[in-house]
C-alpha cells in the first residue's frame, strides 16, 4: 500500500495549555520547574509563548488546513485564587475560541491536563476531601461561560499517567515515590470528577460531546512463553487501563476502582478518547521496551498496529465513536515523523471501526513535562529562544493529507518512501 483515502475520519492537531502557553502562572508545573525538577532545567514559563501569539498560531493552523484543534485551559489562569475567577482569563480564552471559530476550526477543550493551580496543590491536590467539588466548580464556570463556542470537551487527560508519574515514580509534582494508596486515591478522585462532570456538562451544553483522553498502550510479555511475564503483562494492563476505562465509561465498579455512591451506572462517554503512542514489553512490575524494534527519540517503540488494536478493544466492550485524541512521536530531526503519521493513519484507513477523529500530537514543539524542551513532538519546529515557528516537512505532509483526505501516491513518494526508523538494538 502506498496512497490511501481516509473516509469518515477528520484530522486535527492537539496541544495542552501548560505545554505551549508560557508566561507566569502559579501552577504545579511552574513550581516544579522553580524547584529545578525538569531534566533540562527549562520551564513552562517559556514554552511556545502561545498566550501572546494566539493570532499567529491560529493563522498557522489555518495555513496547514487544520479544522480540528485540541487545546487545554490553564486552571490557574481562570481561577488564580480559590473561588476567585479572573475575568481576564475568561476573556483571553473567549478571544481564542472566537478566532478559531472564525477561521473554521473546531475546538476540543481539555479541562484537566496534568496541571493545577498552586492553591489546589497547597490544599492537598486530588487527595483533599473537597478536591472533586473544587474541580467541578471550575469546570462548571468554564462550560457555562463557553457553551456558545465550544461543544467538544475532554474532562480529564490520561488519569493513570498523571497518578503514576506523580505518586509512584516521583517524576512529576508532588514527586512521591511508591505511594500506592495515594496513587489509587488520586485515580479514584479523577474518576469521580469525570463521572460528575459528564452529566453536568450535558446539563449546561445539551449538544456537548464529552469524553476522557485515555493513555492506552499495547502491553505484551517480554517472553511470551514465560508465565511470569504473561501474568505481569496482564496485570499491568489491567491496572494501567482496563479497570480505569471501564469505570470511567460506565460508572460501574471495577476493583481497585469503585463507583461513587451518587453515580448511577450508565454511559458516561460520547466518544472514547485514545492517546496512543507505543507498546510496552513487560517482564515484571516495571515497564520495558522490546529489543531490535523501531523507536523514537525517547526510546518508545513505534508500533502502528496498536492504534487499531486498542480502538477495537475499546469499541467491542463499550461501543461508540473513537477519537484518537493524541498520536505522535518525538523526532527532533524530523527523520521518521512522516512515516509514523503515514503508518498510523494507514491502520485507521483500512479499519472498519468508527474512528471519527485523529488529533496529531503535537501542533508545535512544546514543554514536554519533566523532559522539558528536548523532546520534539511538533509538526512545527519551534526555536524556543526566538519563538520562530518553522513548519517541518512532516507538517507539510500532514497538511497535504488534510487537503487530499488521505495520502496520495505522490505524497508517499515525496515524504514517506525515503524515511526509516532508528532501532534500539539488542538491549531493548
Ligand atoms: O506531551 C504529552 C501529553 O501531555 C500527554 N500525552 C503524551 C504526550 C507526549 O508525551
Amino acid at each position: 500500500m502506498s496512497g490511501f483515502t481516509l473516509s469518515g475520519c477528520e484530522l486535527g492537531v492537539a496541544t495542552a495549555a501548560t505545554q505551549i502557553e508560557g508566561g507566569a502562572a502559579d501552577t504545579t508545573w511552574h513550581r516544579w520547574a522553580a524547584a529545578d525538577r525538569i531534566t533540562d532545567h527549562s520551564t513552562p514559563a517559556r514554552a511556545a509563548d502561545h498566550w501572546n501569539r494566539v493570532e499567529q498560531d491560529v493563522a498557522l493552523l489555518g495555513e496547514l488546513g487544520v479544522r480540528h484543534y485540541r487545546m487545554g485551559l490553564e486552571w490557574a489562569r481562570i481561577e488564580p485564587l480559590r473561588g476567585q475567577f479572573d475575568p481576564a482569563g475568561f476573556a483571553h480564552y473567549r478571544d481564542e475560541f472566537t478566532r478559531l471559530r472564525d477561521a473554521g476550526i473546531r475546538p476540543l477543550v481539555t479541562l484537566h491536563h496534568f496541571s493545577e493551580p498552586g492553591w489546589f496543590a497547597d490544599a492537598g491536590g486530588w487527595l483533599a476531601p473537597d478536591a472533586v467539588p473544587t474541580f467541578l466548580r471550575f469546570a462548571e464556570a468554564v462550560v457555562s461561560e463557553f457553551a456558545d463556542l465550544v461543544s467538544d470537551w475532554i474532562t480529564i487527560n490520561e488519569p493513570t499517567v498523571y497518578a503514576s508519574h506523580a505518586y509512584l515514580w516521583g517524576l512529576w509534582p508532588p514527586g512521591e515515590t511508591s505511594a500506592y494508596r495515594r496513587a489509587l486515591a488520586v485515580t479514584q478522585a479523577l474518576v469521580d470528577a469525570h463521572l460528575a462532570a459528564y452529566p453536568m456538562i450535558h446539563r449546561l451544553c445539551p449538544d456537548a460531546k464529552v469524553g476522557v483522553a485515555h493513555h492506552l498502550r499495547v502491553f505484551g510479555p517480554r517472553s511470551p512463553r514465560n508465565p511470569l511475564h504473561r501474568g505481569a503483562s496482564a496485570l499491568s494492563r489491567y491496572l494501567f487501563q482496563d479497570a480505569l476505562v471501564e469505570v470511567m465509561a460506565t460508572g460501574r465498579s471495577r476493583p481497585p476502582l469503585r463507583r461513587p455512591k451518587a453515580v448511577v451506572p450508565g454511559r458516561y462517554y460520547d466518544f472514547h478518547g485514545i492517546n496512543y503512542y507505543t507498546r510496552s514489553t513487560v517482564a515484571g512490575l516495571a515497564d520495558g521496551t522490546a529489543a531490535n524494534v523501531p523507536v523514537n527519540d525517547l526510546g518508545w517503540e513505534v508500533y502502528p498496529r496498536g492504534i487499531v488494536e486498542l480502538a477495537r478493544w475499546m469499541h467491542a466492550r463499550w461501543p461508540g465513536p473513537i477519537w484518537i485524541t493524541e498520536n505522535g512521536t518525538a523526532d527532533a530531526a524530523d527523520a521518521f515523523r512522516s512515516r509514523y503519521v503515514y503508518e498510523h493513519l494507514a491502520q485507521i484507513a483500512v479499519s472498519d471501526l468508527p474512528i471519527e477523529r485523529y488529533y496529531h500530537w503535537c501542533f508545535t514543539d512544546n514543554f514536554e513535562w519533566a523532559e522539558g524542551e528536548g523532546a520534539r513532538f511538533g509538526l512545527v519546529d519551534l526555536d524556543f529562544g526566538t519563538q520562530v515557528r518553522t513548519v517541518r516537512e512532516s507538517g507539510r505532509f500532514y497538511a497535504d493529507i488534510i487537503a487530499n483526505h488521505g495520502v496520495t501516491d505522490a505524497a508517499y513518494d515525496r515524504w514517506v518512501a525515503g524515511q526509516e526508523y532508528p532501532t534500539n538494538g539488542e538491549d531493548g
